[in-house]
């Protein structure tokens, strides 16, 4: 169910129309419904090899031997490489995407269960797996540090004893605000709540796990890599820079990918063996883990232990928020994020509200767990900072005695402080929250549904409404705010128009499933007025496309949309001076409408787009300074982020004899500016909203005390399917960014961030009879149960 509804705010009415043909079909889809889709495993070269890694089965030992002569004497087998053989090449430690180091093979310690020891290279994926049984090692177990908590105590093992002057499991601490203003707040508040709010450790589990094919030619020294990246320029320059191949001799395609959600970011030790192994025997190597391996050892999200505060007056008025944050990041410090955010874009944890002081502190520790940590439609954490404050404000809401909508429109930014600075140093470009509320709390029937509450408690039935109201920032960002390892995080497009007229967009950004084929085809559309089935869009291939840092964080609408309109933009103007010599008058005279220059007062002498094209590649006299294509290429910088946000309202009803929530009604209103293609965002938004259903009931990374992953197959991380979400009902309203070249804000993470607020908020508001203020996901029966019996959430 999509209502639509124009919003108050007048300045968003004029946009609210989808641009470039709206609602138009995805021009990816024929191929994958035909089953055409071409991902890395569909990838076989001539003479392909194919490996498989051996696991550590233990969270933490010593490395005592390992012996692979019966491996490497395996018919089938034509190379066994391990974390020695690697030092050798210097080559068994590679640089993270956060200034840490970590093992491509163990060498001396293993500190992860599922950490890879070695790598065999045969003839046949079954050959491969079969050889690793056969190598022999012996481990010496070393205690794990499982628990956070205890993770930074006096005499806790230490991890990573591999890093000169590491002599315990910290790994940083990092503030944002002001502590003295914050606390001084506090100190005179009326009302302060505190609460523990874990969101744990979950992993984004793609339809397609991680694989590579890695092609090495040792006559020209070229690399062929096809890899399951979402970020295909960044990872080729890594690899120039560790590996010591030089770029120009390095192709990086990514062709289609089954969802990467975060999980595709990072590089893996898989990727760089694939490559060890096409060098080390001369032929093509692939590589593809398994389920288990993809949820024991890549990038996990999450795994946050938050101390949450909210300050604020006896009727309502929220003043501070403040928090500490102890940060899981397992064994490595592998998290892809921009430098300066060791934390991610945490910061944002003020959300929506207008507040007068603010302080967040986060430490980052070691653990004995895989690494990763920003992944799974995550907005760079502000999964984590939205969680936490919508959580706290609803447990103000109860402690105040005030309804939490009530609570929350009382508190919001106002649409005439935006361009809004926040106490953490954000700027939200744009927002109207009050319309974007209304509409939903409208959609949902909230009062009805608050009536109805009322009469199934005086019945004893446990029924639950749940709200949140996320902001988010994405579109990172300004370069020289942001890097990656010191790449600057721009984003390029190079629009080509073809004699005929028909084009082709080159984007820097890689899609795993958000449509960008069509959306990207879209916004040229929009712009030159070539329709979106005669524009092609190509991504995914170092060689065909310019640099760029790629897809995650909601970034390619923000960035690369941007190009693509500044890119067609160019094309525009210089069809407008083409046009002009055509048309033996001066550019200045000429008029455009979609597709088409015209002369000024003279509608019916001019040049479509396709006319100045041919023109422009054929005999025309060129007017001076103006090239023979009608091609450009913008590297977009954005000024600021963009601050997409959005109102949910959950509704479920829990079983009191077993605890089981069923989640009986979802509305979503989201706020992404202008809006391209809806039907790609009600996708966008349907997908998040089934993800953040699943981590609020069901999706669970733990350990037990020795460090073994239990979720580490899909019989025990449970994914939500169709039987387990409603039938989502979706609205929006539209707040265009002030500075995007169309006004676009993102959306690829937006309901993932705001949905497990809203159904945790629900089941909590369910349970309110029995006492409870608070519950950590995931909200099993089992855990409800014990909530309701009074006992806390067990650890
Ligand atoms: N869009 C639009 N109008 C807007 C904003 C976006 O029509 N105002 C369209 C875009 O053009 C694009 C899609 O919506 O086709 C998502 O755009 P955007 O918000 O820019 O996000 P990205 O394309 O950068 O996608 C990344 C984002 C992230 S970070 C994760 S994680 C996630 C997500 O996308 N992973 C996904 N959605 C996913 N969807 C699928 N199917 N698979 C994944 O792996
Ligand atoms: Cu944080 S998951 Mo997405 O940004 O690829």
């Amino acid at each position: 169910t999509e209502l639509a509804e124009r919003p108050a705010n007048p300045a968003a009415t004029a946009a609210d129309r989808p641009i470039g043909f709206g609602r138009i079909q995805r021009k990816e889809d024929p191929r994958f419904v035909r089953g055409r889709g071409r991902y890395v495993d569909d990838i076989v070269l001539p003479g392909m090899l194919h490996g498989a890694i051996l696991r550590s089965p233990m969270a933490h030992a010593r490395l005592v031997s390992i012996d692979t002569t019966e491996a490497l004497a395996h018919p089938k087998v034509h190379a066994v490489i391990t974390g020695r053989d690697l030092e050798g090449l210097n080559l068994a430690w590679a640089p993270t995407l956060s200034a840490d180091v970590q093992a491509v093979l163990a060498t001396a310690k293993v500190r992860f269960q599922g950490q890879e020891v070695a790598f065999v290279v045969a003839d046949d994926r079954y050959a491969a797996r079969d050889a690793l049984e056969l190598i022999d090692v012996e481990y010496e177990e070393l205690p794990p540090v499982v628990d956070v908590r205890r993770a930074l105590d006096p005499g806790a093992p230490v991890i990573r004893d591999d890093k000169e002057g590491q002599t315990d499991n910290h790994i940083f601490d990092w503030e944002a605000g002001d502590r003295a203003e914050t606390d001084a707040v506090f100190a005179a508040a009326e009302v302060v709540v505190s609460e523990e709010v874990v969101y744990p450790r979950v992993h984004p589990a793609p339809m397609e796990t991680c694989g590579a094919v890695a092609d090495y030619d040792p006559v020209d020294g070229k690399l062929t890599l096809y890899e399951t990246t979402q970020a295909p320029h960044a990872h080729r320059t890594l690899f120039a820079m560790v590996a010591g191949i030089p770029e120009h001799k390095i192709r990086v395609i990514s062709p289609d990918i089954g969802g990467g959600f975060g999980n595709k970011v990072g590089i893996y030790p898989g990727y760089i063996l694939a490559v060890v192994g096409s060098i080390v025997t001369g032929r093509p190597v692939k590589w593809m883990e398994d389920r288990s391996e993809n949820l024991m050892s890549t990038s996990f999200a999450r795994d946050y232990v938050m101390r949450g505060e909210v300050a604020a007056t006896r009727d309502g008025k929220i003043l501070a928020v403040r928090t500490q944050v102890l940060a899981d990041h397992g064994a490595f410090n592998a998290t892809a994020q921009p430098t300066k955010y060791p934390a991610g874009f945490f910061s944002i944890f003020t959300g929506s509200y207008d507040l007068q002081a603010a302080h967040c502190s986060v430490t980052g520790v070691y653990t004995n767990k895989a690494p990763g940590g920003v992944a799974y439609a995550c907005s760079f954490r502000v999964t984590e900072a939205v969680y936490l404050v919508e959580r706290m404000v609803d447990v103000l809401a109860a402690e105040l005695e005030m309804d939490p909508a009530e609570l929350r429109l009382r508190n919001f930014i106002r649409p005439e402080q935006f361009p809004y600075k926040n106490k953490t140093g954000w700027e939200y470009d744009s927002g109207d929250y009050e319309p974007t509320m209304q509409l939903a709390l409208r959609m949902a029937g909230y009062e009805e549904l608050r009536r109805e509450q009322a009469e199934k408690r005086s019945r004893g039935e446990l029924m639950g409404i749940g709200l949140s109201f996320f902001t988010e920032t994405v579109g990172a960002g300004p370069r020289k705010h942001m890097d990656i390892v010191g790449l600057g995080m721009a984003d390029g497009a190079e629009v080509r128009v073809h004699p005929t007229g028909k084009a082709v967009v080159r984007l820097s950004v890689q899609s795993q499933g958000q449509g960008h084929e069509t959306t990207f085809a879209q916004i040229l559309a929009e712009e030159l007025g070539i329709p979106p089935e005669d524009i092609d869009v190509v991504h995914g291939d170092t060689d065909q496309t310019p640099f760029g840092l790629g897809t995650y964080g909601s970034r390619s609408t923000p960035v690369s949309g941007g190009a693509v309109a500044l890119a067609a933009r160019k094309v525009k103007e210089k069809a407008r001076a083409i046009a002009a010599a055509m048309l033996e008058t001066r550019p200045e005279d000429l008029e455009w409408e979609k597709g088409r220059w015209y002369v000024k007062g003279d509608p019916g002498v001019g040049k479509t787009i396709a006319e100045i094209a041919l023109g422009a590649h054929g005999t025309v006299e060129l007017p001076e300074g103006i090239d023979g294509n009608l091609d450009a290429e913008v590297t977009y910088d954005p000024p600021n982020l963009t601050f997409p946000f959005g109102a949910y309202v959950c509704v479920v009803d829990v079983d009191r004899g077993t605890g089981k929530v069923h989640v009986r009604r979802f509305v979503a209103v989201d706020d992404c500016g202008t809006r391209i293609n809806p039907m790609i965002i009600e996708g966008q938004v349907h997908g998040g909203l089934a993800d953040g259903v699943g981590m609020a009931l069901m999706e669970f990374i733990g350990f037990d005390e020795q460090g073994n992953n239990l979720g580490g197959s899909f019989m025990d991380y449970l994914i939500p399917t169709a039987m387990e979400v409603p039938d989502w009902e979706t609205g929006h309203t539209v707040t265009p960014s002030p500075h995007h070249p169309i006004g676009a804000k993102g959306i690829g993470e937006s309901a993932t961030v705001g949905s497990p607020p809203a159904v945790v908020n629900a089941v909590v508001d369910a349970l309110a009879p029995f006492g409870v203020r608070h519950m950590d996901m995931p909200c099993t029966p089992a855990r409800v149960w014990e909530a309701m019996q009074g006992r806390p959430t067990p650890p």
